[in-house]
Protein backbone atom coordinates (compact mmCIF):
# COMPACT_ATOMS: atom_id res chain seq x y z
CA UNK A 1 0.00 0.00 0.00
CA UNK A 2 2.69 2.30 1.03
CA UNK A 3 4.75 1.33 -2.03
CA UNK A 4 1.76 2.61 -4.07
CA UNK A 5 1.60 5.59 -2.34
CA UNK A 6 5.53 6.33 -3.40
CA UNK A 7 5.33 5.35 -6.26
CA UNK A 8 2.05 8.09 -7.24
CA UNK A 9 4.59 10.66 -5.12
CA UNK A 10 7.32 9.52 -7.54
CA UNK A 11 5.61 10.53 -10.70
CA UNK A 12 4.38 13.39 -9.85
CA UNK A 13 7.73 14.48 -8.48
CA UNK A 14 9.19 14.03 -12.24
CA UNK A 15 6.04 15.79 -13.54
CA UNK A 16 7.49 19.04 -11.82
CA UNK A 17 11.37 17.93 -11.80
CA UNK A 18 11.49 17.31 -8.57
CA UNK A 19 14.39 14.17 -7.75
CA UNK A 20 13.75 14.31 -4.00
CA UNK A 21 10.83 15.60 -1.48
CA UNK A 22 11.44 16.31 2.36
CA UNK A 23 7.90 15.48 4.15
CA UNK A 24 7.84 16.53 7.97
CA UNK A 25 4.10 17.22 8.71
CA UNK A 26 2.65 14.26 10.59
CA UNK A 27 -0.95 13.75 7.73
CA UNK A 28 1.56 13.53 4.93
CA UNK A 29 4.76 11.51 6.67
CA UNK A 30 2.57 9.21 7.95
CA UNK A 31 0.31 8.86 5.05
CA UNK A 32 3.66 8.04 2.79
CA UNK A 33 5.12 5.69 5.31
CA UNK A 34 2.72 4.36 8.07
CA UNK A 35 4.27 5.99 10.76
CA UNK A 36 2.08 6.44 13.80
CA UNK A 37 4.56 8.92 15.39
CA UNK A 38 5.71 12.67 15.14
CA UNK A 39 8.70 14.49 14.73
CA UNK A 40 10.33 12.47 11.94
CA UNK A 41 11.27 12.97 8.37
CA UNK A 42 11.01 11.22 5.26
CA UNK A 43 12.87 11.79 2.67
CA UNK A 44 11.94 10.29 -0.32
CA UNK A 45 13.93 10.09 -3.52
CA UNK A 46 13.62 8.84 -6.87
CA UNK A 47 14.93 5.14 -6.47
CA UNK A 48 15.46 5.20 -2.75
CA UNK A 49 13.65 6.90 0.25
CA UNK A 50 14.98 7.24 3.62
CA UNK A 51 12.96 8.13 6.85
CA UNK A 52 15.25 9.77 9.79
CA UNK A 53 13.92 9.68 13.41
CA UNK A 54 15.06 9.90 16.87
CA UNK A 55 15.72 7.41 19.93
CA UNK A 56 12.21 7.84 20.82
CA UNK A 57 10.87 6.70 17.75
CA UNK A 58 13.41 4.47 16.27
CA UNK A 59 11.65 1.15 17.32
CA UNK A 60 8.68 2.26 16.55
CA UNK A 61 9.69 3.31 13.05
CA UNK A 62 11.01 -0.09 12.13
CA UNK A 63 8.02 -1.82 13.19
CA UNK A 64 5.46 0.69 10.79
CA UNK A 65 7.92 2.07 8.33
CA UNK A 66 8.13 -0.75 5.74
CA UNK A 67 9.16 1.20 2.28
CA UNK A 68 11.78 3.04 4.10
CA UNK A 69 15.67 2.94 5.12
CA UNK A 70 15.41 3.79 8.32
CA UNK A 71 18.04 5.69 10.72
CA UNK A 72 18.33 7.39 14.08
CA UNK A 73 20.27 10.50 14.51
CA UNK A 74 21.66 12.41 16.76
CA UNK A 75 22.67 16.10 17.20
CA UNK A 76 21.84 18.60 14.46
CA UNK A 77 18.84 18.04 12.06
CA UNK A 78 20.33 20.45 9.61
CA UNK A 79 23.57 17.87 8.82
CA UNK A 80 22.63 14.67 9.29
CA UNK A 81 19.50 15.95 6.24
CA UNK A 82 22.29 17.88 4.34
CA UNK A 83 24.43 13.39 4.22
CA UNK A 84 21.38 11.90 3.27
CA UNK A 85 20.33 14.66 0.71
CA UNK A 86 24.03 14.22 -0.75
CA UNK A 87 23.96 10.35 -0.28
CA UNK A 88 20.28 10.26 -3.12
CA UNK A 89 21.98 12.78 -4.78
CA UNK A 90 18.82 15.46 -4.66
CA UNK A 91 19.44 18.48 -6.40
CA UNK A 92 15.62 19.89 -5.98
CA UNK A 93 13.92 19.19 -3.00
CA UNK A 94 10.60 19.37 -2.45
CA UNK A 95 9.05 20.38 0.79
CA UNK A 96 5.53 21.75 2.46
CA UNK A 97 5.76 25.38 2.27
CA UNK A 98 2.43 25.33 4.53
CA UNK A 99 4.24 23.08 7.26
CA UNK A 100 7.57 23.99 6.90
CA UNK A 101 8.38 26.84 9.62
CA UNK A 102 10.59 29.55 8.25
CA UNK A 103 13.20 29.44 10.71
CA UNK A 104 13.74 25.63 9.54
CA UNK A 105 13.59 26.51 6.23
CA UNK A 106 16.16 28.94 6.43
CA UNK A 107 18.57 26.26 8.17
CA UNK A 108 17.91 24.04 5.58
CA UNK A 109 18.69 26.43 3.22
CA UNK A 110 21.88 27.19 4.44
CA UNK A 111 23.01 23.97 5.15
CA UNK A 112 21.32 21.62 2.34
CA UNK A 113 23.68 21.24 -0.82
CA UNK A 114 20.18 21.23 -2.98
CA UNK A 115 17.66 23.36 -3.99
CA UNK A 116 14.20 23.64 -2.15
CA UNK A 117 10.98 24.05 -4.24
CA UNK A 118 7.69 24.46 -2.72
CA UNK A 119 5.62 20.97 -3.33
CA UNK A 120 2.32 23.23 -3.84
CA UNK A 121 0.13 19.97 -2.22
CA UNK A 122 1.72 17.66 -4.16
CA UNK A 123 1.12 14.79 -1.49
CA UNK A 124 -2.85 16.46 -0.36
CA UNK A 125 -3.80 16.11 -4.18
CA UNK A 126 -2.98 12.06 -3.73
CA UNK A 127 -4.51 11.90 -0.35
CA UNK A 128 -8.29 13.73 -1.56
CA UNK A 129 -8.71 10.37 -3.15
CA UNK A 130 -9.22 7.46 0.04
CA UNK A 131 -8.63 3.95 -0.73
CA UNK A 132 -10.78 1.13 1.21
CA UNK A 133 -8.82 0.68 4.01
CA UNK A 134 -9.18 4.31 4.41
CA UNK A 135 -12.99 4.99 3.94
CA UNK A 136 -13.07 1.83 6.52
CA UNK A 137 -11.34 3.94 9.35
CA UNK A 138 -13.27 6.82 8.50
CA UNK A 139 -16.21 5.11 8.85
CA UNK A 140 -15.59 3.29 12.30
CA UNK A 141 -14.51 7.16 13.31
CA UNK A 142 -18.52 8.21 12.09
CA UNK A 143 -20.17 5.20 13.60
CA UNK A 144 -18.04 6.12 16.93
CA UNK A 145 -19.90 9.37 17.15
CA UNK A 146 -23.22 8.08 16.22
CA UNK A 147 -22.92 5.87 18.99
CA UNK A 148 -21.47 8.20 21.56
CA UNK A 149 -24.27 10.78 20.18
CA UNK A 150 -27.17 8.36 21.69
CA UNK A 151 -25.73 8.12 24.74
CA UNK A 152 -25.88 11.66 24.78
CA UNK A 153 -29.26 12.00 23.61
CA UNK A 154 -29.91 9.89 27.03
CA UNK A 155 -27.62 12.07 29.12
CA UNK A 156 -28.97 15.80 28.27
CA UNK A 157 -31.04 17.43 30.75
CA UNK A 158 -32.09 21.53 31.23
CA UNK A 159 -29.92 22.35 33.89
CA UNK A 160 -26.37 21.14 33.09
CA UNK A 161 -23.61 23.08 31.54
CA UNK A 162 -22.37 22.55 27.87
CA UNK A 163 -19.23 21.95 29.70
CA UNK A 164 -20.47 18.98 31.47
CA UNK A 165 -22.28 17.68 28.03
CA UNK A 166 -18.64 18.21 26.16
CA UNK A 167 -17.16 15.87 28.42
CA UNK A 168 -19.75 12.98 28.87
CA UNK A 169 -19.70 13.29 24.89
CA UNK A 170 -15.46 12.90 24.77
CA UNK A 171 -15.92 10.17 27.46
CA UNK A 172 -18.05 8.05 25.41
CA UNK A 173 -16.43 8.92 22.31
CA UNK A 174 -13.51 7.09 23.73
CA UNK A 175 -15.13 4.38 25.71
CA UNK A 176 -16.25 3.56 22.08
CA UNK A 177 -12.53 3.41 20.83
CA UNK A 178 -11.48 6.90 19.31
CA UNK A 179 -7.61 7.58 19.96
CA UNK A 180 -8.76 11.34 20.45
CA UNK A 181 -11.07 14.13 19.16
CA UNK A 182 -10.74 15.30 15.32
CA UNK A 183 -11.18 18.90 16.89
CA UNK A 184 -12.44 20.48 19.87
CA UNK A 185 -16.53 19.84 20.68
CA UNK A 186 -18.68 22.66 19.63
CA UNK A 187 -21.53 22.39 22.55
CA UNK A 188 -23.47 25.43 21.90
CA UNK A 189 -27.01 26.12 23.61
CA UNK A 190 -29.93 28.61 23.14
CA UNK A 191 -28.54 32.08 21.84
CA UNK A 192 -24.96 30.50 21.73
CA UNK A 193 -25.86 28.12 18.91
CA UNK A 194 -26.03 30.99 16.72
CA UNK A 195 -22.13 31.43 16.75
CA UNK A 196 -21.35 28.30 14.22
CA UNK A 197 -18.00 27.33 16.25
CA UNK A 198 -18.92 27.81 19.89
CA UNK A 199 -16.81 25.55 22.06
CA UNK A 200 -18.66 24.25 24.98
CA UNK A 201 -18.24 26.71 28.33
CA UNK A 202 -20.12 26.86 31.28
CA UNK A 203 -23.32 28.35 30.58
CA UNK A 204 -26.93 25.99 31.71
CA UNK A 205 -28.70 24.26 29.41
CA UNK A 206 -32.37 25.25 29.34
CA UNK A 207 -35.48 24.57 28.48
CA UNK A 208 -36.57 25.68 24.99
CA UNK A 209 -32.79 25.78 24.19
CA UNK A 210 -31.18 24.81 20.76
CA UNK A 211 -28.33 22.78 21.16
CA UNK A 212 -25.72 22.33 18.87
CA UNK A 213 -23.45 19.50 19.10
CA UNK A 214 -20.65 19.24 16.43
CA UNK A 215 -18.00 16.89 16.98
CA UNK A 216 -16.03 13.88 15.83
CA UNK A 217 -13.22 11.63 16.73
CA UNK A 218 -9.85 9.73 15.36
CA UNK A 219 -9.46 6.13 14.42
CA UNK A 220 -6.59 4.63 13.18
CA UNK A 221 -5.82 8.42 12.63
CA UNK A 222 -8.50 8.94 10.66
CA UNK A 223 -11.30 11.98 11.04
CA UNK A 224 -15.01 11.84 11.28
CA UNK A 225 -17.23 14.85 11.74
CA UNK A 226 -21.19 15.37 12.15
CA UNK A 227 -23.22 18.00 13.60
CA UNK A 228 -26.93 17.68 14.80
CA UNK A 229 -28.89 20.13 16.57
CA UNK A 230 -31.78 19.05 19.08
CA UNK A 231 -34.01 20.88 20.94
CA UNK A 232 -34.59 21.11 25.01
CA UNK A 233 -38.38 20.86 25.40
CA UNK A 234 -40.09 22.83 23.35
CA UNK A 235 -39.25 24.32 19.83
CA UNK A 236 -41.33 27.79 19.08
CA UNK A 237 -42.63 28.42 15.71
CA UNK A 238 -39.70 30.10 14.01
CA UNK A 239 -37.75 27.54 15.88
CA UNK A 240 -38.99 24.73 13.67
CA UNK A 241 -39.41 27.07 10.20
CA UNK A 242 -35.07 27.23 10.58
CA UNK A 243 -34.98 24.20 11.54
CA UNK A 244 -36.70 22.11 8.67
CA UNK A 245 -35.47 24.82 6.01
CA UNK A 246 -31.77 23.97 6.88
CA UNK A 247 -32.95 20.02 7.23
CA UNK A 248 -34.41 20.65 3.30
CA UNK A 249 -31.17 22.02 2.07
CA UNK A 250 -28.82 19.74 3.93
CA UNK A 251 -30.75 16.63 2.28
CA UNK A 252 -31.43 18.37 -1.28
CA UNK A 253 -27.05 18.74 -0.95
CA UNK A 254 -26.77 14.97 -0.40
CA UNK A 255 -28.61 13.63 -3.11
CA UNK A 256 -26.62 16.36 -5.63
CA UNK A 257 -23.17 14.73 -4.13
CA UNK A 258 -21.82 12.34 -7.44
CA UNK A 259 -18.52 11.82 -9.65
CA UNK A 260 -18.22 14.97 -12.05
CA UNK A 261 -20.16 17.29 -10.31
CA UNK A 262 -18.16 20.72 -8.76
CA UNK A 263 -17.64 21.18 -4.70
CA UNK A 264 -19.04 24.41 -5.45
CA UNK A 265 -22.57 23.18 -7.79
CA UNK A 266 -23.33 21.14 -4.56
CA UNK A 267 -22.74 24.26 -2.18
CA UNK A 268 -25.08 26.16 -4.57
CA UNK A 269 -28.00 23.56 -4.63
CA UNK A 270 -28.03 23.79 -0.23
CA UNK A 271 -27.81 27.81 -0.12
CA UNK A 272 -30.32 28.59 -3.00
CA UNK A 273 -33.03 26.69 -0.61
CA UNK A 274 -31.91 28.63 2.39
CA UNK A 275 -32.04 31.86 -0.02
CA UNK A 276 -35.17 30.88 -1.28
CA UNK A 277 -36.56 30.97 2.39
CA UNK A 278 -35.15 34.51 2.77
CA UNK A 279 -32.22 33.04 4.93
CA UNK A 280 -29.46 33.85 2.83
CA UNK A 281 -27.85 36.34 5.09
CA UNK A 282 -27.68 34.20 7.57
CA UNK A 283 -25.38 31.15 6.26
CA UNK A 284 -21.79 32.71 5.68
CA UNK A 285 -19.41 29.38 5.52
CA UNK A 286 -19.32 26.85 2.92
CA UNK A 287 -21.63 24.03 2.99
CA UNK A 288 -18.76 21.25 3.44
CA UNK A 289 -15.36 20.36 3.22
CA UNK A 290 -13.14 17.50 2.96
CA UNK A 291 -12.24 15.08 5.91
CA UNK A 292 -9.55 12.24 6.04
CA UNK A 293 -6.33 12.71 8.03
CA UNK A 294 -6.95 16.43 8.65
CA UNK A 295 -10.31 17.37 9.89
CA UNK A 296 -10.14 20.03 6.82
CA UNK A 297 -9.02 18.89 3.91
CA UNK A 298 -9.36 19.42 0.35
CA UNK A 299 -12.01 19.24 -1.73
CA UNK A 300 -13.75 22.09 -0.35
CA UNK A 301 -17.37 22.32 -0.88
CA UNK A 302 -18.04 26.03 -1.13
CA UNK A 303 -18.93 28.46 -3.69
CA UNK A 304 -15.05 28.52 -4.40
CA UNK A 305 -15.29 24.94 -4.31
CA UNK A 306 -13.75 23.98 -8.13
CA UNK A 307 -12.38 20.31 -7.35
CA UNK A 308 -14.54 17.96 -9.54
CA UNK A 309 -15.65 15.55 -7.14
CA UNK A 310 -14.61 11.93 -7.77
CA UNK A 311 -15.57 8.21 -6.18
CA UNK A 312 -13.37 8.07 -3.07
CA UNK A 313 -13.49 11.87 -1.98
CA UNK A 314 -14.91 12.22 1.84
CA UNK A 315 -16.80 15.12 2.38
CA UNK A 316 -19.39 16.89 4.74
CA UNK A 317 -22.59 18.34 4.02
CA UNK A 318 -23.44 20.87 6.35
CA UNK A 319 -25.42 24.19 5.87
CA UNK A 320 -26.51 26.15 9.07
CA UNK A 321 -28.77 29.14 9.40
CA UNK A 322 -27.68 31.49 12.31
CA UNK A 323 -29.67 34.33 13.82
CA UNK A 324 -27.52 36.86 15.96
CA UNK A 325 -28.73 36.46 20.07
CA UNK A 326 -31.48 34.52 19.15
CA UNK A 327 -30.41 31.00 17.70
CA UNK A 328 -28.95 28.63 15.07
CA UNK A 329 -29.11 25.22 13.77
CA UNK A 330 -26.70 23.11 11.66
CA UNK A 331 -26.87 19.87 10.61
CA UNK A 332 -23.94 17.49 9.09
CA UNK A 333 -23.44 14.44 7.26
CA UNK A 334 -19.90 13.09 6.57
CA UNK A 335 -20.16 11.54 3.44
CA UNK A 336 -17.81 9.33 0.96
CA UNK A 337 -18.59 9.98 -2.87
CA UNK A 338 -19.54 6.32 -5.00
CA UNK A 339 -19.65 5.46 -8.23
CA UNK A 340 -23.24 6.97 -8.37
CA UNK A 341 -23.77 9.28 -5.79
CA UNK A 342 -22.27 8.81 -1.98
CA UNK A 343 -22.79 6.99 1.04
CA UNK A 344 -23.79 8.94 4.04
CA UNK A 345 -21.52 7.63 6.89
CA UNK A 346 -23.63 9.43 10.04
CA UNK A 347 -26.36 7.21 10.80
CA UNK A 348 -27.90 9.71 13.78
CA UNK A 349 -31.50 10.77 13.12
CA UNK A 350 -31.93 14.08 11.76
CA UNK A 351 -35.90 14.78 12.37
CA UNK A 352 -35.94 17.09 15.27
CA UNK A 353 -35.14 15.24 18.35
CA UNK A 354 -36.48 17.17 21.61
CA UNK A 355 -35.38 15.98 24.90
MN1 LIG B 1 -17.47 19.96 9.55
Amino acid sequence: MFENRIEKLRERMKENCLDGVLLVGDPNRNYMSGFTGDESFAVIGLDRAIFITDSRFTEQAKSQVKDFEIRQYNGKIEEFLSDVVEELEIKTLGFEEDILTFDKYCLYAKNLSCKLVPMEGMVEQIRIIKDSDEVAAIKKAASIADEAFMKILQFVKPGMTEREVGVELEYWLKKFGASGLSFPSIVASGERSSLPHGQATDKVIRMGDFLTLDFGCVYNDYCSDMTRTIVMGNATEKMTEVYNIVLKAQEAALKSFKPGVTGSEVDKVGRDIIKENGYGNYFGHGLGHGVGREIHENPRVSPMGNTVLRAGMVVTDEPGIYLPNEFGVRIEDLVVITENGCEVLSKSPKDMIFI
